[in-house]
C-alpha cells in the first residue's frame, strides 16, 4: 500500500492505523534471498509500503475485530507478522475445527462476524464443519485460510485443495483474494454480506504471495445498512387475522435470537399479552413474560405443549426457521391452526411449513409496528393460559429425584440452580440437548446456546470458551456428552492457558446415547455404541485443570455451585441414567397420542 495523505479525517485515521501495523517486512524467503537497506524496505519515493497480509489485518480492525481464533500454517505467517503488530488478539486453538465454532459463536452472540484462521489444505478442510454449522445456524463468521503462492508453484501441488470450491456449499461468499490491492473491497463487502439476513459465514483465502504484495491503496469506512420493513397492507392483514382468531399464539424461532432484537420481541410479548412458546434455538430471545411462557417445543409433536398449539386457531411465528427440527407440523391434520411467518425473508415452504400469511422486513420494526396496532385491543386467553399449569407442571415431574446415577430431569434442574439469570449454559449435542430444550428456564436472551440446525457433536466446549471471553463476569458452564466432549476436548489447554472460569459437566453413559436410544425406539438390537472413557478426573488434571466424579446425585449441585465460586477450568463427570428417554419420551408421551413415532 502506498499511503498517501487524504483529505478526510476518516483516510487520515486509517493512515495513521495502517502506519502502526506496516512493518516493511516481506515473505520470509525473499527476505533471506535479497537483503535491502531499511531505506530500500521502507519506502518508495516518499511513501510508506505495506504488503497484502498488513492491509487484511487493518481492515480487520477497521471492522472492528478485536479477536481470531486460529491455527496458522507456513502460508500464514505473513498475516501472522502483521496480527503481531496490530491490536487484535490471537487466541491459538489446538484443532482448526474448535477455532470456527469459536468464532461462529462469536458470530452468534455479538451479531458481528467472528473470526477465524488457518493454512491451506488440511487445517482449511477442518473448518468444514464450523462452516457448516454457521451456515446452518445463521451465525455471522469469516474464515481466513492460506495458500500456496499464486503467481508461482515452486512446491509443485503439495497440499493444494481447492477450498474455495470445498466452501462453496458451506458459506455465503468464498473468494481466493488474488491481488493485495482488493483487500479493502473484499473485505468490507464480506463484511456485509456476512451480516446481512439471513447471517452466515464467508470464506477468504490468502495466497502467500498475495500476503506479501505490495499495494496502493485505502481502507473503506463500514457503511450503515437498513432493512426493509414490513408494508402497511401486510401488517394491516395480519392484524385483522389476529382480531378474527380466538386462541393466537405466538412462536418465537431460531431468526429472533439475534441480539439486537431482545428489547423489540420482549416489549411485543408484554404489550399484546398473548401466550408464547419457543423453538428450540428461540429459546431466551425474550426476557421476561414468564407467565406468559407455555413452554419450549423440543419435540416435533405429542409433547405437553403440542397440547396448547393444538388448541391454537393462528400461530405468530416469529423468526421461524425451518433448519430447526419441525416444532409442530402444519398440513397433516386439515383445520390446523392458521400461520403468520413474521420474518427478514420470507419462509421456505415446506411439506409441515408454509404459512398463510407473511410479514417480511425487519423483525424488531415489525413487531413494534404489530404492538402499536394491537396494543389495549386483546384480551389474554384464558383457554390457553389455562393449560400453561398443566404443561410446565408436567415438564417439572421428577426434577428433585434423588436416584443415582441422576436423571435428566435432576440434571437440568441442578444446573439451573448453580446458574444465575445471566448465566450461559453451553449444549453440545447428545440426548442431554432435549431434555435442556425442553426442561430449562431461561430468562434472559442467549443463555440457553444450543444447535439445533446442523447439530453437530464437539461444539460445546469451543462455544462456551468463547461465551466466556465474551463474558468474563458471567458464570459459564459447558455441557457435553461423553462422546462429544471427546471430539475436541483438547481445547481444555486452550481454556486453561487463557487463564478461564469455566466448567465443563460431562453426561457420562458411556455411550452415543443418543443414537443408542433411537436404535431401541426403532427396535434395532443394542449394537455399535458403547466405548470405554478415560478417567474424566485425571484425564482434566493433565491438562491442569480441576476434575471431579459425582457419586451421588445430592453431590451434583454442591460440586457444580463450588466449582464456579473457585474459578478456573473444571471438569465434572455425572454419570446418567437414560431409562427416563423411553419412560418419559416414548412412552409416557405415547400414552397421550397412540401410534405416532417418536422424532
Ligand atoms: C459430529 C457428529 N457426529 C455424529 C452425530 C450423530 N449423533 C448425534 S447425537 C450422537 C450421540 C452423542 O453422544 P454423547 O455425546 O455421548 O451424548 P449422549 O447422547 O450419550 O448424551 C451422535 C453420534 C452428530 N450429530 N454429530
Ligand atoms: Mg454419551
Amino acid at each position: 500500500m502506498v499511503i498517501a495523505m487524504r483529505p478526510t479525517n476518516y483516510r487520515q485515521q486509517v493512515y495513521e492505523a495502517c502506519r502502526q501495523l506496516v512493518r516493511m517486512t516481506r515473505p520470509a524467503a525473499e527476505r533471506r534471498a535479497r537483503p535491502q537497506t531499511s531505506e530500500q524496505e521502507n519506502k518508495i519515493g516518499n511513501e510508506l509500503m505495506a504488503k497484502g497480509s498488513d492491509l487484511l489485518v487493518a481492515a480487520l480492525a477497521n471492522e472492528g475485530v478485536d479477536r481470531i481464533f486460529g491455527l496458522p500454517g507456513e502460508e500464514n505467517l505473513d498475516f501472522l507478522e502483521s496480527l503481531r503488530n496490530s491490536t487484535i488478539e490471537l487466541v491459538l486453538t489446538r484443532h482448526e475445527q474448535a477455532a470456527a465454532f469459536m468464532a461462529a459463536t462469536h458470530g452468534r452472540l455479538t451479531g458481528q462476524p467472528g473470526v477465524c484462521l488457518s493454512t491451506l489444505g488440511p487445517g482449511a478442510l477442518n473448518f468444514t464443519t464450523g462452516a457448516a454449522y454457521a451456515h446452518l445456524g445463521a451465525m455471522p463468521m469469516l474464515m481466513i485460510t492460506g495458500q500456496k503462492p499464486i503467481k508461482s508453484a515452486r512446491q509443485a501441488r503439495f497440499q493444494i485443495v481447492d477450498i474455495v470450491g470445498a466452501m462453496r456449499p458451506l458459506t455465503k461468499m468464498t473468494r481466493q483474494i488474488i491481488s493485495a490491492a482488493s483487500i479493502p473491497t473484499i473485505v468490507r463487502d464480506a463484511f456485509r454480506v456476512a451480516v446481512e439476513e439471513r447471517p452466515g459465514p464467508i470464506h477468504l483465502e490468502l495466497p502467500e504471495d498475495i500476503a506479501a504484495e505490495a499495494a496502493d491503496v485505502g481502507l473503506l469506512p463500514p457503511h450503515p445498512i437498513d432493512r426493509p420493513i414490513a408494508s402497511p397492507a401486510s401488517l394491516d392483514r395480519a392484524v385483522a387475522m389476529i382480531f378474527q382468531a380466538k386462541h393466537p399464539l405466538i412462536m418465537i424461532g431460531a431468526a429472533s435470537n439475534r441480539p439486537r432484537l431482545v428489547e423489540h420481541l420482549s416489549d411485543f410479548v408484554r404489550r399484546t399479552r398473548m401466550p408464547f412458546f419457543n423453538t428450540q434455538m428461540g429459546k431466551g430471545a425474550v426476557t421476561g413474560c414468564s407467565n406468559q411462557y407455555l413452554g419450549t417445543a423440543a419435540l416435533s409433536e405429542r409433547d405437553y405443549i403440542h397440547d396448547a398449539i393444538d388448541r391454537a386457531d393462528l400461530i405468530i411465528a416469529i423468526g421461524h426457521d425451518t433448519v430447526e427440527k419441525p416444532p409442530f407440523r402444519m398440513g397433516e391434520v386439515a383445520g390446523g391452526p392458521k400461520v403468520i411467518h413474521v420474518g427478514y425473508v420470507s419462509a421456505t415452504v415446506e411439506q409441515v411449513f408454509h404459512p398463510d400469511a407473511e410479514l417480511i422486513g425487519d423483525i424488531g420494526a415489525t413487531v413494534t409496528s404489530l404492538a402499536d396496532r394491537l396494543t389495549g385491543r386483546l384480551h389474554p386467553d384464558p383457554e390457553i393460559l389455562a393449560l400453561r399449569e398443566h404443561i410446565l407442571g408436567h415438564i417439572n415431574e421428577r426434577a428433585e429425584y434423588d436416584k443415582f446415577p441422576v436423571i435428566p430431569q435432576r440434571l437440568v434442574h441442578d444446573v439451573r440452580i448453580v446458574m444465575p439469570e445471566d448465566g450461559i449454559v453451553c449444549l453440545d449435542n447428545g440426548m442431554y440437548k432435549i431434555w435442556f430444550a425442553r426442561n430449562y428456564r431461561t430468562h434472559l436472551a442467549n443463555t440457553l446456546l444450543l444447535d439445533n440446525a446442523l447439530a453437530a457433536m464437539g461444539a460445546g466446549l469451543p462455544s462456551a470458551i468463547t461465551a466466556k471471553l465474551l463474558n468474563p463476569h458471567r458464570r459459564v458452564m459447558a455441557v457435553c456428552g461423553d462422546g462429544g466432549f471427546m471430539m475436541n476436548s483438547q481445547e481444555l489447554e486452550t481454556a486453561v492457558r487463557l487463564g478461564l472460569d469455566l466448567v465443563v459437566l460431562i453426561v457420562e453413559d458411556s455411550a452415543y446415547g443418543m443414537i443408542r436410544w433411537k436404535q431401541a425406539v426403532d427396535g434395532f438390537s443394542d449394537f455399535g455404541m458403547t466405548f470405554g472413557n478415560p478417567d474424566f478426573v485425571t484425564y482434566a488434571e493433565s491438562y491442569r485443570a480441576r476434575g471431579h466424579r459425582i457419586a451421588a446425585a445430592a453431590e451434583l449441585a454442591p460440586t457444580l455451585e463450588a466449582a464456579l465460586e473457585e474459578g478456573g477450568v473444571h471438569v465434572v463427570a455425572v454419570p446418567i441414567d437414560y431409562s427416563e428417554n423411553t419412560h418419559v419420551l416414548v412412552n409416557e408421551l405415547n400414552r397421550r397420542a397412540p401410534g405416532i413415532e417418536p422424532d
